[in-house]
């Protein structure tokens, strides 16, 4: 028996292996990983789900391209040797880039992959391709793609959802009251990208309370409130936290609370975004009744909220998920607005921060980039679409979109190649997508186990774990870099992506642009090489390769001070200035302006996502990351379950529902089954379904029970063409037979 550490997206762990078979995972000691998830590690690796040996679709192995690809997902797929396999992908990338050209090549492949940063499935195949001379990629994400895109525009940047933070030190002890638009739901802390060592966040909240923060969450959920924490609970209609963030700012200004000076020095184009807030500018001021009246909620609760926020230090926090919904860039402009209104953006506690409640680690306050990364070979002669834009890509090859202001023309893809994420269950209207799968000549998908994006393909090739290699890992959020030693043999004839992608460019003529002449240890040591030095130029001592390796783990020191975001720009907005336009933080932009969108205006405004769609007796649905899985990870596991939809007792009643029947959800893209439970912990008229179970589809009715199947596949707007999944209408029905 050896004891082994290693790192996954869910956490640190000890590894107990006997006799060269993974026996056991738990928590790294002290890490707060949940023991769940880590214990489901060997069930993962061992899955019966495992692919096993490279597979070909029956006919596409008689016909190759020819075959067509209504078949997909329903032919045998034949297991074949390797030679057999990668001779007939290379041959088939080789006849898609010549006949067709580059672009149709189409390798955006989002998804999570794995932790351990050169093992990255996404960076693996993206640097194939780039070294290939070009692909179709995918820019953006589906995590925060809306808020990206807006951040950038306003305040110069995407830092401060993709890393920057106010840390929970400086929140501790300096904020009186947060307020959480989305709440804090602790399911989200248990993973991060790229795997952390701690999973503290529930001390954090719990020691900025016992030092006198109070909490106000707003939420349709109850369950987004840590337990414990007396927070004050406000339950809007889904997707109307705009029209409150928005009454909340004209309340200050009414009150002659706004801060006028910040406004002055830190801010552009301040003064129409106040003439919208008072009604100046469309005859309609918004008060806290006209919000009230939006979100359906009582006006008392926020004039209570208004006079919490009217003194003191207030921090202000929105979930991602906020702006996964139609005009979801509106919601973190708001809110970046209603901070500026208030002026303590960059002091101690105060302003505003994205994510608390999204992901383990925001706000933990380690210092950054230190973890290695994969670098890419380019994209010379390659094209890139939105990432969420893939259906209509496939469906309308040659269109131009809008997108930030400019055009892009979708291309024709006749080859998907696809490693490290799971578009059928990511996507949104997947029934859309399987019908638009068709399409393409040939779909190639390098994964571990038999999910429905390889259930779908030509050609899969199977992927070993993060266990059965070596690599380094860590995420910049958190003060950890692990050594990720190969802990198991691989199971079945799976490999790596970066020993397939080099058989791959060997056949190609393009192993010396891909590999550099690395194999897996010399590739490891000179990341880390390169992230050392990084390290010592701050002034860091960091392991040499062989001391990382021996001793496992390396734990960075803590930055000397809190992080506190925007804290520079505040010290010296002219010495320091944002990377917009004005330098200023944009509450009017004259670059959005000039994008002339008809569905974007230039200052933080309310746009109704509902609009147009009669409610008809009909439900919003959230579809929420999974409390015990990460996304579509883990659901060939145990610790999926039946698929659950949550819904207000009483709505259940009115309709005859009771809690464990099977009902169908519908909405006007498909539908799918799921098992009811009854809640009195949310508002009526609202449900909460989880991502993640595998897609089956069918004829109309996914009998997974994945929320895709329902949602709309919609973008936020056309300035980010980011996915509004959060903005679903469905109805609900008892099911008697279960198909
Ligand atoms: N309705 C709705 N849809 C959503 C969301 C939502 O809130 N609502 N959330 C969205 C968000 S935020 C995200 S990030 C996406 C997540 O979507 P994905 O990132 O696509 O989901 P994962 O299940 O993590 O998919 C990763 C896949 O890679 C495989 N894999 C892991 N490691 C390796 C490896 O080393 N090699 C290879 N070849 N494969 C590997 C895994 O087995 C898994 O199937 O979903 C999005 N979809
Ligand atoms: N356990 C676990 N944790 C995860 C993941 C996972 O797969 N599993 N995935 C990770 C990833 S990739 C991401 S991007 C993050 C995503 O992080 P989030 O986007 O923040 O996660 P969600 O669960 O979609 O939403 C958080 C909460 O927002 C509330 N909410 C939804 N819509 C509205 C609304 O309109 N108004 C208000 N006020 N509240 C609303 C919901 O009740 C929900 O519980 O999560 C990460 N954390
Ligand atoms: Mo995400």
């Amino acid at each position: 028996m050896s004891l082994q550490v290693s790192l996954c997206h869910w956490g640190a762990f000890e590894a107990d292996i006997r006799a060269g078979r993974l026996h056991a995972t738990r928590p790294w000691p002290g890490s707060g990983a949940d023991p769940e998830m880590i214990g489901a590690l060997p069930e993962l690796v061992y899955s019966d789900k495992r692919i096993l040996r490279p597979h070909i679709r029956e006919s596409w192995l008689r016909q190759g391209h020819s075959a067509g690809g209504n078949g997909r997902g329903t032919d045998k797929m034949v297991p074949v040797d390797w030679d057999a396999a990668l001779n007939l992908v290379a041959a088939e990338i080789a006849r898609v880039r010549d006949r067709y050209g580059h672009s149709a090549l189409f390798a955006g492949s989002y998804g999570w992959s794995s932790a351990g940063r050169f093992h990255h499935a996404r960076s693996q195949v993206r640097r194939f391709f780039g070294a290939l001379g070009g692909f179709t990629n995918q820019t953006g994400n589906y995590s925060w793609g809306a808020a990206k895109i807006i951040l950038e525009e306003v305040l110069g940047s995407a830092d401060a959802v993709s890393g920057a933070a106010t840390s929970w030190d400086s929140i501790a002890g300096n904020t009186n009251v947060l307020v959480a638009f989305g709440g804090l739901n602790p399911k989200n802390w248990k993973v991060t990208s790229g795997g952390a060592g701690d999973h503290h966040m529930p001390d954090h909240v719990r020691q900025a309370a016992a030092k006198g923060t109070h909490f106000v969450v707003l939420s349709p959920f109850a369950d987004d409130i840590p337990d414990g924490l007396e927070a004050t609970w406000i339950a809007p209609r889904p997707g109307t936290d705009t029209a409150i963030m928005l009454a909340l700012a004209a309340e200050m200004v009414t009150r002659g609370r706004a801060d006028r000076a910040f406004l002055e020095r830190y801010t552009s184009g301040s003064g129409r975004f106040l003439a919208y807030l008072l009604g100046e500018t469309d005859g309609i001021p918004k008060t806290l009744a006209w919000a009230a009246a939006i979100a359906d909620v009582e006006e008392e609760a926020l004039r209570q909220l208004a006079d919490r926020i009217a003194t003191g230090r207030v921090m202000l926090t929105a979930s991602w998920s906020l702006q996964r919904a139609r005009y979801g860039e509106m919601t973190y402009w708001a809110l970046i607005g209603l901070a500026a209104v208030l002026g303590q953006i960059g002091q101690p506690g105060g302003g505003f921060t994205f994510g608390y409640g999204s992901l383990n680690a925001v706000g933990h306050g380690a210092i950054k980039g230190l973890v290695p990364s994969l670098p890419g070979c380019g994209n010379d002669a390659g094209t890139t679409i939105p990432v969420a834009r893939i259906s209509d890509m496939l469906e309308r090859p040659g269109t131009v979109i809008p997108f930030r202001g400019s055009e892009i023309r979708l291309p024709h893809a006749q080859l998907i190649y696809w490693a490290g994420g799971n578009p059928f269950h990511h996507a949104q209207d997947l029934f859309r997508l399987q019908r638009l799968w068709q399409r393409p000549e040939t779909i190639i998908v390098h994964e571990q186990v038999w999910t429905a994006t390889a259930e779908r393909a030509d050609i899969v090739l199977p992927a070993t774990t993060s266990l059965e290699r070596s690599d380094i890992g860590g995420t910049s959020r958190d003060p950890h870099v692990f050594y990720m030693p190969k802990l198991i043999d691989p199971v079945g004839e799976a490999r790596c992506d970066f020993d397939i992608f080099r058989a791959l460019s060997e056949r190609l003529g393009t192993a010396e642009r891909y590999t550099e002449g690395r194999d897996e240890a010399a590739w490891l040591a000179h990341l880390w090489e390169d992230r050392r030095r990084a390290a010592q130029a701050r002034g860091i001592q960091a392991p040499s390769f062989d001391d990382l390796k021996r001793q496992n783990v390396w734990t960075v020191p803590k930055p000397d001070r809190p992080e506190i975001l925007l804290e520079a720009f505040r010290h010296d907005p002219d010495g320091a200035p944002l990377a917009t336009p004005s330098g200023r933080i944009e509450l009017t932009s004259s670059r959005i302006a000039g994008y002339d969108l008809a569905d974007l205006p230039p200052h933080p405004a309310w746009l109704d996502p509902w609009e147009g769609e009669a409610d008809q007796d009909g439900f919003a649905l959230l579809s929420r990351q999974p409390r015990r899985f990460l996304h579509s990870q883990l659901a060939g596991t145990s610790l999926a379950g039946e698929p659950e939809l949550q819904m207000h007792g009483d709505d259940a009643r009115d309709r005859g529902l009771t809690d464990g029947t099977t009902v169908r959800v519908r909405s006007a893209t498909g539908s799918a089954l799921m098992t009811l439970r009854t809640t009195s912990r949310c508002r009526r008229g609202v449900l909460a379904a989880e991502t993640g179970p595998w897609f089956r589809g069918g004829d109309g009715v996914d009998t997974g029970g994945n929320p895709n199947a329902v949602t709309s596949d919609i973008a936020t707007s056309s300035l980010s063409q980011a996915t509004a999944a959060q903005t679903c209408r469905v109805w609900v029905e008892a099911v008697t037979a279960k198909p």
